[in-house]
């Protein structure tokens, strides 16, 4: 008969549900969000300043050059909402300009993250007095009611290409459960990398540095962490492929050796082939022909586009 003592406390939250189903499944993934404890999200602060990570400086720069153009087009009288707005680095463009156009306004950064939206309110009240911050703590991918209750005209940011992580069939659910919360007068911005030659696509998802390396691998170091798992991290190697089909990055942790993995919280014995390897992310990469389809299936019309001189990196604004 077991006593309380050979009893096992066999964690259930939803990440080890998670991690259990993915590192069951053949071939083993595990989901991308898993990414952004505190040290990854540092680790993906830093690769947004590597030479090869074009994206953020690029959409950066899309925001710098148009905010004027983007947010005439959005119409008069706005308040901004930002889904999954981090620290909302990029967010102070467009609030800055607005607040040129309107003495007050008001924001509501989305994000599972409270630290961040702690760290967006600190530097928003410090730089713009007159903006209004009402941040919201939550996981914006199941829709955000509370937006249907906003009155007068929204404008919600979906930037920094955090789209494509997600199957072009989970875009489109993640789409219309926001376009139920927006009316008419109501605006969508969306970010998204353009589909570009694998020349600039590898090294921006395998850099020089290994950033990207350590970013990957930490999703590891998380497990050994708190599940108290024992991978050995220098038995794994990042690899990033580009996916033409599909349409996007592949990013992959590899295992160097035939070896075994326990997951005490998940009493989880897991066995490596050499070469065997685990799916920890897609980043797709859209065409202009994608970005009309996922937004006409999602319920909007694309109103306009605004890009870099090489179109690397696309900033979307669409109505429902
Ligand atoms: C945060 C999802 C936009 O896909 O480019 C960066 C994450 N992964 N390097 C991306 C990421 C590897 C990033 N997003």
């Amino acid at each position: 008969m077991a006593t309380s003592k050979q009893l096992q406390f066999i964690a259930d939250d939803a990440i080890s549900l998670e991690v259990r189903k993915g590192l069951g499944a053949t071939p083993k993934r595990l989901p991308a969000k898993l990414f952004y404890d505190e040290i990854g999200s540092a680790l993906f602060e830093q690769i947004t300043e590597l030479p090869e990570y074009y994206l953020t400086r690029t959409e950066r720069s899309i925001l710098e050059g148009f905010a004027g153009e983007i947010l005439q087009q959005a119409g008069p009288s706005l308040t901004l909402v930002e889904l999954g707005a981090g620290t909302a680095s990029k967010t102070c463009i467009l609030i800055e300009e607005l607040l040129h156009r309107q003495r007050r306004a008001l924001f509501y950064p989305i994000d599972v993250s409270p630290s961040a939206l702690d760290e967006a309110m600190r530097q928003l009240g410090r730089q713009f007095p007159s903006l209004r911050v009402n941040p919201i703590v939550g996981d914006y991918t199941g829709g955000v009611p509370a937006l249907g209750r906003i009155s007068g005209r929204k404008l919600v940011l979906y930037i920094g290409s955090s789209i494509g992580n997600f199957e072009p069939c989970e875009a489109i659910g993640i789409l219309r459960r926001i376009r139920r919360t927006l009316r008419p007068d109501d605006a969508l911005l969306l970010g998204a990398d353009f589909a570009k030659s694998p020349k600039i696509l590898l090294p921006a998802y395998d850099d020089s540095q290994g950033v990207t390396a350590a970013f990957n691998k930490n999703i590891l170091a998380r497990l050994n962490r708190e599940l108290d798992a024992d991978f050995d991290l220098d038995q794994f190697r990042h690899i990033a492929l580009w996916n033409r089909r599909h349409s996007r990055m592949e990013i992959y942790l590899e295992s160097m050796a035939a070896q075994s993995v326990f997951i005490p919280a998940l009493d989880m014995d897991l066995s490596f082939e050499p070469e065997e390897r685990i799916h920890t992310e897609n980043s797709y990469k859209y065409t202009d022909e994608m970005i009309v389809s996922i937004l006409r299936q999602s319920g909007f019309t694309l109103e306009q586009t605004w890009c870099d001189r090489k179109k690397w990196f696309g900033v979307h604004l669409a109505r429902v």
